[in-house]
């Protein structure tokens, strides 16, 4: 997609702190933290948000759910994470490629809305 953000830092055309890369997925660092870690995970094709995973791309979608625990070990979160992908306008998805927050480092509070 030519005006996504997220395809341009996977294209490498914006930079991002790289935490994980492989040819089909990305994870960098989220520019406003909202967590001691916050992390964002990516596949490098564009997909809108979940409300667009279907049969031709959930393997990306299965297998951004490997690399998570490889990204929480390698960042520590032995004591646990939160993984959080927001889709459409009540859930205030600001950036429209699918991407998935992880978050950790600290203990976060009980409530997600
Ligand atoms: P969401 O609201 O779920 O669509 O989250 C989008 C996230 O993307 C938000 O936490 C901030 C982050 N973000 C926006 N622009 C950039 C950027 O240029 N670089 C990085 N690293 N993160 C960004």
């Amino acid at each position: 997609m030519t005006d996504c953000l997220f395809c341009k830092i996977a294209e490498g055309k914006i930079p991002s702190q790289k935490v994980y890369e492989d040819d089909e997925i990305l994870a960098f660092r989220d520019i406003n933290p909202q967590a001691k870690t916050h992390i964002l995970v990516i596949p490098k094709q564009h997909i809108g948000s979940c409300a667009e995973i279907n049969e031709q791309n959930s393997r990306l979608i299965a297998k951004i759910f490997e690399v998570i625990p490889k990204i929480a070990e390698k960042e520590g979160l032995s004591n646990g994470f939160r993984v959080i992908s927001n889709a459409g306008p009540d859930a205030c998805q600001s950036v429209h490629h699918i991407h998935f927050h992880v978050l950790g480092g600290q203990q976060m509070a009980e409530k997600m809305a």
